[in-house]
């Protein structure tokens, strides 16, 4: 860091801010108006990881922050860089990710003039981000870099980009300090109503049939701790959204597993029977809870989200709490654990018969593990994927069916392992989101499971990953189709395929050795175990192409704007010819 007062250009002032933040590393793609910026980066400790397109910057940006809980950077040039950001972008919106993201923009004067790589990135990004900056001159780019880290990072996590004119980083001038940031109607309520958090309490003891249906907040609030707490002090069933796998262990006795259109039949008949939903930073998706006149219709629900917007959106909550779900949930288990003596035995009974019923639909329906013997089942995949992780490895996935088997079947222990884009999802995010996570967690095992459409979308970065030599292990789950779109044809437009077949898939050994690395195809089930271990076992990036069944379908599903009790749990029985 440099002294405050030094006499610098804005693209050093700039450096002087991210490394103020404690930026180690961020990811981009450089142009005419950054190169100012690319040259003061020259002489910097802060890491720089060239992709390969601006989109899988902002990605892989999302797979550090995802992977950390601290806020990812990406830098684009202007025009075409800063309008290949916009996907990652929406994708860190809807998903609450907190991104800074720096765009070039042309020199001050040129603005609105038509200028060689001029877009509106700031009127272009504006919906697509939690706030975005202009800067116009280099005194005030410390306080607006600092005040873009800070709104990223605070309440409702989010996107925040700092569009820079070029005459902006070429000008000279000094690092000040900000040591306060003050943002006038900007106000994040951290602490919850404490009559309303009592209130909670108190219906948490008093219900026959309790659930807990915890969201992304609860990773992104850091809150694992207080929720598996709460689990605990009540003995209370759980499940975490796509969003929030891992922040109570997988493996918790407690933990029921994923809800929604293709969450378990447990967690879906939990959320349809239940008498209070206790929802904790989550905003009642519509892939959670389908038709929302049918969702939780016998239940009280208490609401805790940082965001009141959230709160009233889809469900209008019997006990709304404005909070930072850690800080209330501290609160409320305080307020439990003084009720206790009082409430515990009350419905000690119902609680008990409660959990009987739980177990038997995780005993009539559980998630379907097929194996065959001639051919690899993509559950087989994960299931294997799951065991070489044992709960510990960051997965981040691609979207589709992939995406949905590795969430049902893979344990995640710990919150930030869970790696996929949940609200917008966005196809060609997992492989750049893994070299992002694998960038910031170096001693942990990545893997980067993909569909063969998704994969296809991003093999410009194996070029990265064989670069940095990051040791990602990416398993394309090889179905020659896109293979949810398949599904969706299949079951709804009368299995007329169209436009979904993937034929030329290349040949992953020679990909993967036209990179420098390792890779295989296989497509036996006797294959599977061992190629994977194989793949953890190399030192380097490996590239496994795993052939599984063509036509196989995600179940459980709850058909779009269907009711989530009214799940189709399996293929329709063959019809029996006599
Ligand atoms: C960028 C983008 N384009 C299109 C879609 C629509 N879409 C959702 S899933 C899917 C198929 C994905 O196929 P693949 O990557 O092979 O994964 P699979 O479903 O076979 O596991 C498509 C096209 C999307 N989600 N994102």
């Amino acid at each position: 860091m440099n002294e405050p007062g030094k006499l610098m250009n804005g693209a050093e002032v700039l450096l002087e801010c991210l490394a103020r933040e404690g930026v180690d590393c961020f990811f981009g793609y450089p142009g005419g108006v950054t190169l100012p910026f690319y040259d003061a980066l020259f002489d910097s400790h802060i890491r720089h990881v060239l992709v390969r397109h601006e989109e899988n910057a902002c990605f892989a940006a999302e797979g550090y922050a995802r992977s950390t809980g601290k806020v990812g950077v990406c830098c684009a040039t202007s025009g075409p860089g800063a309008t290949n950001l916009v996907t990652g972008l929406v994708d860190a919106m809807m998903d609450s990710i907190p991104i800074v993201a720096i765009t070039g923009q042309v020199t001050s004067k040129l603005i609105g003039s038509d200028a060689f790589q001029e877009a509106d990135t700031f009127g272009i990004t504006r919906p697509a981000t939690k706030h975005n900056f202009m800067v116009k001159n280099v005194q005030e780019l410390p306080q607006i870099v600092h005040e873009a880290f800070y709104i990223a990072a605070s309440g409702r996590p989010g996107p925040v980009l700092v569009d820079i004119p070029k005459d902006v980083f070429q000008a000279r001038g000094h690092y000040t300090p900000v040591d306060t940031i003050h943002l006038p109607g900007y106000k994040v309520f951290t602490e919850g109503h404490a009559g309303q958090i009592r209130r909670a309490a108190q219906l948490i003891w008093e219900a026959e049939r309790p659930w807990i249906y915890a969201g992304g907040g609860t990773v992104l609030g850091k809150a694992t701790e207080e929720l598996t707490e709460l689990v605990e002090l009540v003995d209370l069933p759980a499940v975490c959204t796509l969003m929030a796998l891992g922040s109570l262990s997988s493996s918790h006795k407690n933990f029921i597993s994923m809800p929604g259109m293709h969450g378990s039949y447990a967690a879906n008949m939990g959320m349809t029977e239940c008498d209070l939903l206790i929802a904790l930073g989550t905003r009642f998706d519509d892939r959670v809870t389908g038709q929302l006149s049918a969702f939780a219709r016998h239940a009280r629900v208490i609401h805790v989200d940082i965001d009141p917007a959230e709160i009233g959106k889809n469900r209008v909550p019997d006990i709304p709490i404005v909070g930072d779900v850690k800080r209330v949930l501290q609160k409320l288990n305080k307020a439990v654990k003084e009720l206790e003596p009082e409430f515990k035995p009350k419905q000690a009974a119902a609680r008990a018969q409660w959990w009987t019923r739980i177990r038997e639909w995780q005993g009539e329906h559980p998630y379907d593990r097929t194996r065959a013997e001639d051919e690899i089942k993509p559950q087989h995949l994960m299931d294997e994927i799951d065991r070489l992780s044992g709960g510990q490895a960051i997965v981040t996935a691609d979207v589709g069916q992939h995406q949905m088997w590795a969430a049902q079947l893979i344990r995640f222990n710990e919150p930030h392992l869970w790696i996929n884009s949940g609200g917008l999802g966005a196809m060609g995010f997992g492989l750049p989101a893994a070299v992002g996570a694998q960038m910031a967690r170096p001693d942990k095992l990545v893997f980067a499971i993909c569909g063969d459409g998704g994969f296809q979308m991003s093999i410009p970065e194996l070029a990265t990953i064989a670069s940095h030599a990051l040791p990602i292990k990416i398993i394309v789950m090889n179905n020659g189709y896109l293979g949810m779109v398949r599904q969706w044809q299949t079951l709804f437009y009368n299995n007329r395929l169209s436009a979904v077949e993937l034929d030329c898939f290349p040949d992953a050994e020679k990909l993967a050795g036209a990179y420098g690395f390792k890779g295989r195809t296989i497509d036996k089930p006797w294959q599977l175990a061992q190629a994977l271990e194989e793949a953890v076992k190399e030192p380097g990036p490996y590239l496994l192409n795993v052939k599984v069944t063509r036509d196989e379908n995600v179940y459980p599903m709850v058909p779009a704007g269907g009711a989530i009790h009214e799940m189709v749990l399996g293929p329709p029985e063959p019809a029996v010819v006599v």
